[in-house]
């Protein structure tokens, strides 16, 4: 990987690190969730929304169809060296084709929801102007195919297919042009769907594609940037996540809600005392300072500042204003653990302790894995901020998964991760945190970014060849804990 760093540990450097935190003051809001007890039931609320995952550029294929523009994926993956198996998302897993054949696969497993992303540049190839109706047009159709089969549609508007030409034209997120073009997007896509749609989320881990698209990382569009450049890259982001809630609210229905959709940097008490859960919030609360904190309070903090320095973003009081108006949920996608964390009787008021080189993870070797994240990160989330509700729009994990004789996957890795991390979201809810749903990452094996076909995350097997769709055992899994209502 990219300076020895993978995407994932480039992703959580952020704008500063644990060790150059100064004083963190935390605002704590009203505590909705009790402190950690015992937990006998293993059910979820009544209503509790099952659903999956995907996005655009990693399912659909079709990049050519009904006047759809270059991304800037689209540009990265057909550059020589940048995609580990040399692979592309030309075809992908031919969801734009396929989406009927897809929804089945949803409504025979029970789930009720369905998370994915409109592709910006088959809205506006130009990235701006003049609209392409018929590259929502697939939108509707999917949209559509959802409903009849009573799965409820949650919209995504960014993950990470910036119309190439904004790249081109402006630096993409180096300039507030391209938020600026991103709230008239989201305003023209709410205008057009939100009649079926209720629920949007703004764009998909700002955490990553800013570390990992402009500040050395090995996505796209493969920049490294000086790190000023980097800090202003996700404040322009931060600004697009602000102008987009405000283009829903005025030209959605009334009723559409939104909210952000964060990898949200999990920091975790390693052993559960009072002091320890404190300090890990503390520390959620100054590891997400240049997005989330930023989104729900309205401000940097003052440590933030202080380590950024003569790096931090250039930006006025407007700008604070737009970022933080009011969202209807917080969307995270939670797979790890990033640091663990004990009480420190310093200014910052934690410590980070260090990795052992022995840590398990998945197939995926950034994937630690500690399904105790599950519950800490939506705790935290509540504790710090007080949402209205919480979704986990992702959690799941790449596997082997090699078809034995006969065809059938039997992925139980992923089923013993996801059986233990989803013990832990029920702690959770059984302890009043208000997550109202979870996204299983993904319904399909699908293109893993540079990566490629080589990683597999879906609850279906996909042959790239054929086409030809697998359940694995996960499919059975999943499908009984929906039933149920509860962990199986
Ligand atoms: C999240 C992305 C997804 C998906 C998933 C798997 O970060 O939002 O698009 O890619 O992670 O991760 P990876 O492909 O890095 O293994």
């Amino acid at each position: 990987m990219f300076k020895g760093f993978s995407r994932r540990q480039l992703a959580k450097l952020a704008a500063w690190s644990a060790l150059g935190a100064s004083t963190a003051s935390a605002k704590a809001g009203p505590t909705r969730s009790g402190e950690p007890k015992a937990s006998v039931v293993s059910g979820f609320p009544k209503g509790f929304l099952w659903g999956t995952a995907t996005s655009a550029y990693q399912v659909e294929g079709a990049v050519r169809a009904d006047g759809r523009g270059p991304s800037i994926w689209d540009t990265f993956a057909h550059t020589p060296g940048k995609i580990v198996d040399r692979s592309n998302a030309d075809r992908a897993s031919d969801h734009y084709h396929r989406y009927k054949e897809d929804v089945q696969l949803m409504k025979a497993m029970g789930a009720k929801a369905y998370r994915f992303s409109i592709a910006w540049p088959r809205v506006f190839p130009d990235g701006a102007g003049e609209p392409n109706p018929k590259g929502l047009d697939f939108y509707h159709r999917l949209v559509d195919e959802c409903l009849a089969n009573g799965i409820e549609p949650f919209a995504t508007l960014y993950h990470w297919d910036l119309p190439q030409v904004l790249q081109d034209r402006f630096g993409g997120w180096e300039s507030r042009d391209t938020a600026k073009a991103f709230g008239e997007y989201a305003g023209y896509v709410a205008e057009r769907l939100s009649d079926r749609v209720t629920n949007f989320f703004t764009i998909n881990e700002c955490g990553r594609f800013v570390e990992a698209g402009y500040g050395g990382g090995p996505d796209a569009p493969g920049l490294n940037l000086a790190q000023n450049r980097v800090n202003q890259v996700r404040h322009h982001v931060a600004l697009a996540h602000g102008l987009a809630v405000q283009a829903i609210r005025a030209r959605g229905r009334t009723g559409t809600k939104v909210g952000p959709a964060e990898n949200i940097v999990v920091c975790v008490p390693a052993i559960e005392t009072p002091a320890n859960a404190r300090a890990a919030e503390i520390a959620t609360r100054e590891m997400n300072a240049g997005y989330l904190t930023v989104i729900l309070e309205g401000k940097y903090t003052d440590a933030f500042l202080a380590y950024a320095g003569a790096n931090a973003p250039t930006y006025t009081t407007d700008d604070l204003k737009i970022i933080s108006s009011p969202v209807d949920y917080v969307g995270i996608n939670v797979y790890t653990p990033h640091y663990y964390v004990t009480a420190a009787d310093d200014a910052h008021g934690f410590a980070v302790l260090p990795m052992p080189a022995s840590f398990p993870h998945t197939s995926s070797p950034w994937h630690k894995i500690g399904p105790e994240a599950l519950y800490w990160a939506p705790r935290h989330v509540a504790k710090l901020w007080n949402p209205k509700a919480i979704y986990i729009t992702e959690n799941g994990t790449s596997a082997a998964d090699e078809p034995v004789a006969g065809g059938n996957v039997y992925d139980l890795d992923r089923i013993v991760l996801l059986r233990s991390y989803l013990t832990q979201l029920q702690r959770a809810t059984s302890e009043g945190v208000p997550v109202r749903g979870y996204f299983l990452w993904s319904l399909l094996d699908n293109f893993e970014w540079t990566d490629g076909l080589d990683k597999r995350y879906g609850l279906y097997r996909v042959d790239f060849e054929t086409q030809r769709r697998t359940p694995k055992l996960s499919v059975s899994f999943y499908r009984e804990v929906i039933a149920r209502n509860a962990l199986a």
